[in-house]
């Protein structure tokens, strides 16, 4: 792509003084998440992605406004070069660094292609948007990020896919999928929404809310139904496909697509909110904070292995310890050592010359237990240090070797 001209670009405006949200005041309070482990919670990115028209600045606005009654600040970024109208100041707007006016003359496209290079011209310069974000992250709750209504930016350009890798390699991050509930009562327009949303779902690989907006003017019970009863979607599917004549024209295709769409529910949460009345804003913050749980479930994770793998080398070098003080892993002191383990008893019997019923049952057992652990020790050589499970470890009593 040819260098954008200084016409079109410049760097990303220094947020520093812009006059969104009021953040520090909630932050000082203390009313601010909780920290954790001594330090700030980090805040949570909500994107905000969905279909043009379905409502997604003004439910920018109204997230906005329910965040300063809350006292949880927030920090937004704006990624929609053509928005005419924000209810709210952004704390970094594309708009100032892009005109796509201008790029839709330069690179003579129309309004969709002029938004999609403007905001690609943009993303060249997200590390420094990063930057910013990051300074800020600290005296901020959340970060809300509007996008353009041109969806396909984040199902194949590939500036959706570095802005959602970028955010969300660097701080907790959800996709709120913004429906226009309304625009979504056919099912078959329901579903094209739902197989755009799974795309979205499968490129950004993040934790997805469906937020089911405008729903003062139309509930969205039955878009919760369609999706916890994929039989109830199915029956309304070919109601709505009989033609005039009672024929059904929808094909086998639409079933089995929405059988797909049945395995993509188990991924996601679906709230009804509107962004004009302000109704389910909680049921909405329920549902990012159960998104930053999602989010950080793999970190968990990763912990959890940090500290089984610990546990695991400590308990190994607990067992080396015991064998080296009871002497096993010196094979030639070993009385059972040259003995393949079937001839062991035998071999001991034959040297001492007893018999098995004459045998003291204590030395029955500790002879039984110095098999056990020679073939432990055995079987920890073949056996690299994480093989080692924890049953193998936890037959070794120290007490009863004594
Ligand atoms: N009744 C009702 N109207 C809404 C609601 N949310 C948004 N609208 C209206 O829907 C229209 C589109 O809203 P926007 O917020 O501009 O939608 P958008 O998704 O940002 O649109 P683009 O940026 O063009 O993609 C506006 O007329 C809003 O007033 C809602 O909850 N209820
Ligand atoms: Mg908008």
């Amino acid at each position: 792509m040819a260098e954008p001209s200084k016409d079109t670009q410049q760097p990303p405006a220094d947020p520093a003084n812009a006059p969104a949200a009021s953040s520090s005041s909630a932050a000082a309070d203390g009313s601010s998440s909780a920290p954790a482990s001594g330090g700030k919670k980090q805040p949570m990115t909500v994107l905000v992605i969905g279909m043009a028209g379905s409502g997604k600045t003004t439910l920018m606005q109204r997230i906005n406004s329910y965040l300063h009654t809350e006292q949880k600040p927030a920090y937004i970024v704006n990624l929609d070069p053509a928005v005419s109208h924000m209810g709210y100041s952004a704390n970094i707007d594309i708009r100032d660094t892009v005109d796509y006016k201008e790029v839709m003359k330069q690179y003579n496209l129309g309004p969709n292609g002029g938004i999609m290079t403007a905001l690609n011209l943009f993303t060249t310069k997200f590390d420094q948007v990063l930057g910013f974000v990051e300074k800020r992250a600290e005296s901020v709750d959340y970060i809300l990020v509007d996008t353009p209504g041109q969806i396909e930016i984040f199902t194949w350009s590939a500036s959706g896919a570095i802005i959602t890798d970028a955010i969300a390699s660097s701080l907790p991050t959800c996709v709120a999928y913004v429906i226009d509930t309304p625009r979504t009562t056919a099912p078959a327009t329901f579903m094209s929404n739902m197989l755009y949303a799974c795309s979205i779902l499968y490129k950004t690989r993040l934790p997805f809310i469906l937020v089911f907006n405008k729903v003062d003017v139309e509930p969205c019970d039955f878009a919760k139904e369609w999706m916890a009863d994929f039989e109830k979607f199915q029956a309304a599917l070919e109601e709505r496909g009989r033609d005039e004549n009672g024929e059904n024209y929808m094909n086998s295709l639409m079933s089995s697509m929405s059988l797909v769409l049945d395995e993509f529910y188990n991924n996601l949460r679906a709230v009804g909110v509107s962004a004009m009345t302000g109704e389910g804003m909680k049921e909405l913050f329920e549902a990012v904070e159960s998104c930053r749980k999602e989010y950080e479930e793999p970190e968990l994770d990763r912990l959890k292995a940090d500290k089984e793998a610990k546990a695991a080398a400590a308990k190994q070098g607990h067992l080396e310890r015991m064998l080296k003080d009871m002497g096993v892993k010196d094979k030639p002191k070993n009385p059972f050592g040259p003995h393949v383990r079937n001839d062991r008893a035998d071999a001991l019997f034959d040297d001492e010359g007893g018999d098995a019923d004459e045998r003291d049952p204590e030395e029955e057992e500790a002879i039984r237990r110095q098999m056990e652990l020679e073939e432990e020790a055995e079987h920890h050589m073949t056996l690299g240090a994480g093989d080692i499970v924890e049953d193998d470890i936890i037959q070794v009593d120290p007490q009863s070797r004594s």
